[in-house]
């Protein structure tokens, strides 16, 4: 009874606390700097860096196998990043969400992210579903941007993955975006991505149509870089045939 009081008390005392940190972010001209220092939003973004490490971990297990089995690496690097606090209030804020540490886990998927860069198309598929495959992810969502570009030629595969991580008394089940692309994708998304932010940008709509350009280019180059490996790895001519003779079985 006496500690249903107590339980009563710790409760209220935590939405006043809320409350209060709600209208110190809404008042402050650096929001972030007080959210960084709220324990359960620092608490938050310690599981998600423990979720990524996890991810980012299977994904190098993956890598010692595959490297096993096809006498490649099948990713050139990987590059974590945990969003910034800044980002985050922003991001909640254009999308008009309250800005307490549940509804940024409940309403963001991107808070731990990993991008993995691949050197060939087929690549990423094969470890995305290496990594789907495994018994502890849950696959929340699947963006194909390979097969299905964004108009501005924007190309990644996008898994939302939860995982859990076991802390001294529970498992928690946290989400992180994994972006896989090819080398030649990352290198015009990094392009794209400064004209996004950039602010005195000259004729940003040829610019735009420029990288369109490009984005159709690399699309062709990384299929037909592609090809090439497949011809180099199989013994395979540029026409699909095999360089010996007989039917060609389909790759
Ligand atoms: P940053 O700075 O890279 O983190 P969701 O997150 O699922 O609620 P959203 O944001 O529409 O919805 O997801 P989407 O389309 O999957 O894109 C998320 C991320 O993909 C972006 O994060 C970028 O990293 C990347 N991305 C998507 N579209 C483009 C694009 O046209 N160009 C480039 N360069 N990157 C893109 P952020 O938060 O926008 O940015």
């Amino acid at each position: 009874m006496g500690a249903d009081r107590e339980k009563g008390k710790s409760r209220k005392e935590n939405t006043e606390a809320e409350i209060a940190l709600i209208n110190r972010l809404a008042e402050s001209e650096h929001p972030e700097k007080i959210l960084e220092s709220a324990q359960p939003f620092m608490e938050l973004m310690s599981r998600y860096r423990c979720a990524m490490m996890e991810v980012e971990t299977k994904l190098r297990v993956l890598d010692e196998e595959f490297s096993l089995t096809y006498d490649r690496n099948p990713f050139e690097t990987i590059k974590s990043r945990l969003k910034r606090p800044v980002s985050i209030i922003e991001k909640m804020k254009r999308r008009g969400y309250p800005l307490t540490v549940e509804e940024i886990e409940k309403r963001l998927n991107d808070i731990a992210g990993i991008r993995v860069i691949c050197s060939f198309p087929d690549d990423i598929y094969r470890l995305a579903d290496m990594l789907i495959r495994q018994d502890d992810i849950r696959l929340v969502q699947k963006k194909d941007y390979i097969v299905s570009p964004k108009p501005n030629g924007y190309r990644s595969l996008h898994l939302i993955l939860e995982v859990p991580i076991f802390l001294s008394d529970s498992k928690r089940y946290m989400k992180v975006e994994v972006q896989f692309r090819t080398i030649a994708m990352d290198f015009w998304a990094s392009l794209d991505h400064k004209l996004k932010y950039k602010k005195d940008v000259q004729e940003p709509e040829r610019i735009a149509a420029q990288l369109k350009e490009c984005a159709d280019i690399i699309s062709s180059m990384d299929e037909r870089m592609q090809q090439i490996r497949d011809q180099i790895e199989t013994g395979r001519t540029g026409d699909g045939r095999c360089s010996g003779s007989g039917p060609m079985e389909e790759a």
